[in-house]
């Protein structure tokens, strides 16, 4: 009986989902069968997740392992995770100017603790975001922030791009969006190109089981958003994917390909009307 009627809160979840325009959300898009949809907010806020490093006072530049802790509010673990983008989780670490991102696959050892081992560049406040799916229940993230001790460097303003190519490891790549609006799913097409050819790139290969890996997030790090391929087995030069911006507000956005057996990440800040 039970079943029964988690079975059917979840159509009327997904059938939600699929006409509101409002949140960040995930509409099963052709070809993306294996793609995890979204927790509902109300239960992913039953779970929690508990972070904590090896240094209770990190210093730049030094080995510490974060572990994070997934549990059931009443502090119960939960022990099965569905693979999203060939990781149980995704972990993403970002200096409180957004100037550093780093992106990295925690090991699961059970009883819902991961670890993994990462160094922080500088001193400063460093937003860490874990981006999992409880079996069953969906795709969530839980951050936390961290102080790593020292004299923190002046922070780099966020400022928009203009809407120029941005060169990264010999790649200029463009980004631009069907229509950039809040509160509306978007497309977003990443174009790459060979900086010094000036010849699309065409050899792309497959990163995470996707074209590519996007991460987005709001200027102070509160909203982290999710993004979908919508054409996962593209090659170049165009990878695109979709997205809802939930207000309007600077992002920034990193997108994340790879050549040649090579990942190289392209940042971009947008100023959504
Ligand atoms: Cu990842």
């Amino acid at each position: 009986m039970k079943k029964a009627l988690i079975a059917i809160i979840l159509t009327v979840v997904l059938l939600t989902a699929c006409r509101n325009t409002g949140g960040n959300h995930t509409m099963p898009h052709d070809g993306m069968s294996g793609m995890v949809k979204e927790a509902d907010p109300k239960q992913a806020g039953e779970v929690q997740a508990q972070f904590m490093l090896s240094n209770e006072k990190p210093a730049p530049n030094q080995d510490i392992t974060i572990m994070i802790d997934i549990q059931q509010k009443n502090g119960n673990p939960i022990e099965k995770f569905d693979v999203e983008h060939e990781k149980q989780m995704h972990l993403i670490v970002v200096s409180q100017d957004l100037s550093f991102f780093n992106h990295i696959h925690p090991n699961y050892k059970g009883k819902g603790q991961f670890t993994v081992t990462t160094q922080f560049p500088t001193a400063g406040q460093y937003e860490v975001i874990a981006d999992f799916a409880p079996n069953g229940i969906g795709a969530m993230n839980k951050s936390q922030w961290f102080t790593v001790q020292g004299n923190t460097p002046t922070p780099k303003p966020i400022v928009p791009d203009a809407t120029l190519p941005k060169v990264v490891d010999g790649k200029a790549v463009t980004l631009s969006f069907d229509h950039l609006m809040a509160n509306m799913e978007l497309n977003l097409n990443f174009n790459i190109k060979d900086a010094e050819t000036k010849k699309p790139v065409t050899d792309l290969q497959p990163y995470l089981g996707a074209v590519g890996h996007v991460v987005i997030l709001s200027e102070d790090g509160g909203n982290y958003l999710h993004v979908h391929p919508t054409e996962g087995k593209a090659v170049g030069p165009d990878a695109k994917f979709m997205a809802a911006f939930p207000h309007s507000g600077v992002f920034k956005i990193w997108g994340q390909f790879q050549e040649k057996g090579k990942v190289f990440t392209v940042p971009f800040v947008v100023k959504v009307p």
